[in-house]
């Protein structure tokens, strides 16, 4: 539209909207009052009609932003941020603006399918839900009847994935259900604050950013790692002058704002943490008050890094003393209000939840915990389960989901919980492992050998199996074993055309799901509700499993005639209902107790001890370091190059390459390559290779961005490309896959989380 069109238009608004009396207000918000014009296809949409809003939680990635969503004629036409939610402050990133293309991608799948052809080739026929329903509970009993509930394997993620990583599994009663976001994301830093602090870390991450002075990101690459929240966060300290201390050895988009930039060698940060402490303690500038009231095993400590000099560091991690020196003393110069963000993909070469208890330990000698400026408690806002039967096995699958059940993550193995046949965990996949939910990549091996017992049948609710779990060709071999494989998604992933039955879900605009209720610094609850009605011949996932689970037998727990009850009888326990929470805006916002005066002198730590435990006595008797050491990782063959992966700030993992809005403005990755070693293999920016990686494993072609923003030991790429599906009409063949290059990780043996960056790859010329 032509600016002078523009300007017709607004003046004609604004006098329309004076003559019906809706005045100022419509005029200043842009909506309302809009009945006064007849509407023409040419009319701004929201001249178009009526517009209906409805409150969501966003769902274009697992941060769940508070939504309002803009309907006009059953058709969603705008996303804004909710002014009311702590976390999307009336903001949006990229991806939740493409949520509208999202639904409206014409490759969704759109009926439920019956497998027709062998597994793999993609060959299906639509059937009824009453069908594949059936069929699925004839199935599943079948499984339960032969070799118990616990060959059962239930994965999920996303904000649906209570009803069944979570409600499911523990009322059908199998103890092996897992989650990516745990054992492949953020497990290693929850276990090792609980070990630490005596509590996980939760799905917010708690610094008090607004009266933060200085912020360290070690790795965490906030710019492209999209979270709403953090990127204003970060910007609004940037805008106020604060410090930032970037470690990461790509010269990241937080980098490019930092005062400090370490650009480290990959896989030495620990030794960088244990030195930053030497300098704390060997220059007394760490907080003698805080180690004094909060702390056990400072003693221990010190002595532990009296001999991690700088130096020592230095020849480790390929920074020079001096730097080390500098950036330690920068951190204490604003000390307590300088914070080491715990990150939130933190398993990375097999040692983590150590290198996370260093980060939370330097923290602590910075006294950098309970008061403004540091990190906070959060708090699990009041609100009701609905009422219903014990399940059959007790524990939740984990992640960094805000379920109410995450404080229960994680216990000590030992404790796990028991299946009906007595199958436990400990007697599964978990035993190797100290503590932390089920790891989801080591449920895999058993539907393959059958040891510890054979894992039969799998639901996979919204994981990206071909594209968040490594060793590909291993979870290949698995799904071709099952007996039952049912795949619930909006999209025909890879992993789809291997599944027996798949159910399509309506997407998070098209659907109720349970409430979202997130321990923060204010504990809130909001509000996911239908904007417009479910697209094809999709259904909601509470819908899907209470239709299944009625089939099962496990009609006990799910009570509930229909969604608008189950909610409403959660509400009312908070005095509120479903048209008190919209008249409210969409959230609930409760009271927290972020600081250590909110506590009136009790210890807000629940360790064994009541204080944070620098040295760690339940690792030392399950013969694990009590204080972290510092362990090298293997080093790149002669060669190759150790292959790192991140975000993209307009993409969400794998799952949004197809989504058209966001494909048009980032079609396909890159490979960044340090701009001499690209040289020297004889390689300009732009050229397509084919990566080859150290098991002979090939993927590609990708183009090359030869630059001097990374180190010349690492590749990297950004996480999610590489699709292989024809279906996915943007996304195929478009850039690399990172997940099929790791055909290898290393395991945690406190959490049992994945490493994934211990791979390596070598560049070919495109044939
Ligand atoms: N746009 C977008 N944003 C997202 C997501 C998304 O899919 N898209 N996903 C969300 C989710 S669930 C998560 S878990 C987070 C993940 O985001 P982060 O927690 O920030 O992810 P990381 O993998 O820790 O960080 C990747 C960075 O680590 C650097 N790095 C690699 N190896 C090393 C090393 O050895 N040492 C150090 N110091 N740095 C290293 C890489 O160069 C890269 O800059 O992002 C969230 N935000
Ligand atoms: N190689 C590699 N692996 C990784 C990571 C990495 O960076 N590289 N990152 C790790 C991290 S940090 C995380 S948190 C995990 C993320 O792991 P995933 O959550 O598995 O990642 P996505 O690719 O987002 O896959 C989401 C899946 O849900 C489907 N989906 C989307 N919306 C809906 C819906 O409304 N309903 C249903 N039923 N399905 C839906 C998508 O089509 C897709 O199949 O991956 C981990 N694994
Ligand atoms: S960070 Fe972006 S994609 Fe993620 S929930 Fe918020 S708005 Fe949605
Ligand atoms: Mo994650």
């Amino acid at each position: 539209m032509a600016r002078a069109d523009l300007q017709i238009t607004r003046r004609q608004f604004l006098k329309a909207g004076a003559a019906t009396g809706a005045g100022g207000a419509a005029a200043a918000s842009g909506l309302g009052g809009t009945q006064a014009f007849a509407a023409t296809s040419e009319d701004a949409w929201y001249r178009q009609g009526e517009i209906e809003t409805t409150f969501n939680v966003c769902d274009m990635c697992p941060w769940h932003c508070g939504i309002i969503v803009h309907t006009v004629d059953g058709e969603v036409r705008k996303i804004d941020g909710n002014p009311n939610d702590p976390k999307a402050r009336g903001q949006l990133c990229p991806r939740g603006q493409g949520g509208v293309s999202f639904m409206n991608d014409p490759d969704r799948l759109q009926a439920p399918m019956v497998r027709t052809g062998e597994r793999g080739e993609g060959k299906f026929q639509e059937v009824s839900w009453e069908q594949a329903l059936d069929l699925i509970a004839q199935e599943l009993n079948k499984i339960k009847e032969r070799s118990g509930p616990e060959a059962l394997a239930v994965f999920g993620h996303n904000a649906g994935d209570w009803w069944w990583a979570d409600h499911f599994a523990q009322a059908w009663g199998t103890p092996n259900a897992a989650k990516p976001s745990s054992a492949l994301c953020v497990s290693p830093r929850e276990e090792a604050a609980e070990l630490t602090f005596g509590f996980p870390i939760g799905g917010y991450e708690p610094v008090d950013w607004a009266n933060l002075e200085t912020v360290v990101l070690i790795g965490t690459h906030i710019g492209e790692d999209a979270r709403n929240t953090k990127m204003q966060d970060l910007a609004e300290l940037h805008g106020r002058g604060g410090q930032i201390i970037v470690v990461d050895p790509r010269f990241s988009s937080a980098a490019t704002k930092a005062d400090h930039w370490l650009p480290i060698k990959p896989g030495t940060d620990t030794a960088l943490l244990l030195a930053w402490m030497h300098v704390f303690i060997e220059e007394d500038i760490y907080n003698h008050r805080f180690i004094e009231n909060w702390t056990t095993g400072f003693e221990q400590l010190a002595e532990h890094v009296a001999d991690k000099t700088p130096e020592w560091a230095a020849e480790i991690t390929d920074l020079s003393a001096e730097q080390i020196r500098e950036s330690a003393r920068a951190m204490a110069d604003t000390a307590p209000q300088t914070v080491i963000v715990p990150g939130r993909h933190v398993s990375w070469y097999g040692n983590d939840t150590q290198r996370m208890r260093a980060v939370y330990m330097l923290n602590v000698v910075m006294g950098a915990y309970g008061c403004e400026g540091c990190l906070h408690f959060n708090e699990q806002p009041y609100l009701d389960d609905y009422s219903l039967p014990p399940y059959q096995v007790e524990g939740a699958a984990g992640g960094c989901a805000a379920d109410p059940d995450d404080d229960d993550d994680g216990e000590l193995l030992g404790e796990l919980a028991d299946g009906p046949t007595g199958k436990t965990r400990a007697d599964g996949v978990q035993e190797r492992f100290l503590r932390g939910p089920v790891a989801l990549q080591e449920l895999i091996e058993p539907m393959i050998s059958g040891e510890p017992y054979r894992i039969e049948g799998l639901i996979c609710y919204a994981t990206n199996l071909l594209h968040s779990v490594p060793k590909t060709e291993r979870t290949i071999e698995a799904l071709k074993e099952l007996e039952l494989f049912v795949a619930i998604d909006v999209l025909p992933m890879e992993h789809i055309a291997y599944a027996d039955i798949v159910l399509p879900e309506a997407t998070y605009l098209e659907r109720y799901d349970d409430l979202y209720a997130l321990a923060h610094k204010t504990p809130y609850i909001a509000l996911r509700e239908p904007a417009v009605e479910p697209m094809y011949d999709t259904r909601p996932g509470w819908w899907i499993a209470k239709e299944l689970g009625e089939r099962v037998g496990l009609e006990q727990y799910f009570p509930w005639d229909d969604i608008e009850e189950y909610l409403n009888t959660r509400l009312r326990s908070v005095g509120s209902d479903l048209d008190d929470l919209r008249s409210r805006g969409g959230i609930i916002v409760q009271e927290g107790r972020p600081f250590f005066e909110d506590f009136e002198g009790e210890s807000p730590f629940t360790t064994p001890s009541g204080k944070v435990e620098l040295y760690c006595d339940r690792l030392a008797e399950h013969g694990q370091d009590p204080v972290p050491e510092f362990e090298p990782v293997e080093e790149p063959p002669e060669g190759f190059f150790r292959l790192l992966y991140g975000r993209h700030p307009v993409h969400t993992f794998a799952k949004t390459q197809n989504t058209p809005e966001l494909a048009d403005l980032y079609p396909e990755n890159e490979l960044w390559i340090n701009v001499d070693a690209a040289r020297d293999l004889g390689f300009a920016d732009g050229d397509r290779v084919v990566l080859e990686n150290q098991d002979g494993v090939t993927d590609g072609p990708i183009k090359l961005k030869a630059t001097q923003r990374i180190r010349r030991d690492a590749v990297y790429m950004v996480h999610g490309f590489g699709h292989a599906n024809p279906k996915l009409s943007q996304a195929y063949t478009k850039g690399a896959s990172d997940n099929r290059l790791q055909s290898s990780y290393a395991l945690d043996p406190i959490c049992g989380a994945a490493g994934l960056r211990v791979n390596f790859v070598r560049l070919e010329s495109e044939a």
